[in-house]
């Protein structure tokens, strides 16, 4: 199978992105044709430094590689280097209903969030993703669940297009892992993990010993006792636990066993040392990668001459079915 995906350079990348996206990427990329690229044209859509952007493009190619992802194995390369990204979503604009981005969870969300900056890009969002997928031809979509909505339109403007000007785009299928689609907040375990919100709601994947320990120790938990895995009455724990089950290959019903009659501090002193001990072997290969400059744009250079091969032939395509000269 040819897949694709991506991550965006809006900030550290978190436990959440690795078990919702980056594990199964890792998984995939023995088996498959992988190609993975960092998404900063979609970062451009909030609001951001454009003086750290370039920093932060090239340490997710890095996070890439500590989480180990295999740069002789899969593609890796910055959407922004390939324009025929921006080119195709231009001409997916023109068969997108309007009704379909409008309903997007995530711009209701990203807008409510940054109501000061509610830009057409942000709306415009899904189409240039679908874009991303239908570019390269691809068959699996590894995302968490927030990016779920967003395939699907992928799918319908693939079958629209192919109705309209012929076959020509493959309809591409999201990959969700069976568990961890959707780690929540530290803070609030009723919303999602995510990069853009306070520091102390998310794990980076490169987080010091220490700062894991005060994040976990003091997450939000539920009142009354008992570790019992039940997102609607005790998200917090429940979100603990499934950390906990991802990051120990142990079914949630034998971690809940092993905590029975313990309290939630048991349970979080024990998750600390986990992540912590889980996590160091990306924090030495983070820093042994962030001294290799030359490598990671070499790795650039080469991902972005292979994904420049195939979105040419496929934009040449699309044009001449869509009548252009
Ligand atoms: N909390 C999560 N649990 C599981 N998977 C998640 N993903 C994101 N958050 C979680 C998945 O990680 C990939 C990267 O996503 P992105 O960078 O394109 O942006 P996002 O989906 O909007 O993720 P964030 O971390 O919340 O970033 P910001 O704050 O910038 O919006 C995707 O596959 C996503 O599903």
């Amino acid at each position: 199978m040819r897949i694709l995906s991506g991550i965006q350079p809006t900030g550290e990348i978190h436990l959440g992105n690795y078990l919702g996206a980056l594990k199964q990427w890792i998984s995939l990329q023995n088996e498959n044709e992988c190609i993975f690229f960092v998404a900063d044209l979609h970062s451009l859509t909030v609001p951001y430094n454009p003086k750290t952007l370039q920093k932060s493009i090239i340490e997710k190619v890095i996070s890439y590689i500590a989480a180990g992802l295999d740069p002789e194995k899969v593609t890796i390369f910055v959407q922004s280097h390939i324009k025929e990204h921006t080119e195709l979503a231009w001409l997916l604009n023109t068969i997108c209903p309007l009704s379909e981005l409008e309903r997007m969870t995530q711009y209701k969300d990203k807008a409510k969030k940054f109501k000061s900056n509610i830009n057409a890009g942000l709306l415009d969002y899904p189409v240039l993703m679908a874009s991303d997928i239908l570019l390269y031809k691809s068959e699996g979509v590894p995302v968490g669940r927030d990016q779920t909505q967003h395939v699907e339109l992928a799918r319908t403007l693939a079958r629209k297009f192919n109705q309209k000007f012929g076959k020509t785009f493959v309809e591409p299928k999201d990959i969700l892992p069976k568990q961890g689609a959707k780690i929540m907040s530290l803070t609030d375990p009723k919303k999602k993990m995510s990069k853009t919100d306070s520091s102390q709601s998310y794990i980076s994947l490169f987080e010091d010993p220490e700062s894991i320990k005060k994040k976990i120790m003091s997450a939000t938990t539920d009142s009354g006792k008992g570790i019992k895995f039940d997102p609607i009455k005790k998200p917090g724990i429940s979100n603990l636990l499934t950390i906990y089950s991802l990051l120990s290959d142990k079914p949630i019903k034998e971690v809940e066993k092993a905590f029975k009659g313990e309290g939630y501090a048991a349970l979080k002193k024990s998750l600390a040392d986990l992540v912590i001990e889980f996590l160091e072997p990306f924090r030495k290969k983070q820093k042994e990668m962030a001294q290799r400059e030359v490598y990671i744009k070499e790795i650039l250079t080469r991902g972005k001459d292979k994904a420049q091969r195939i979105a040419e032939i496929t934009l040449q395509e699309v044009k001449e079915k869509m009548g252009l000269i």
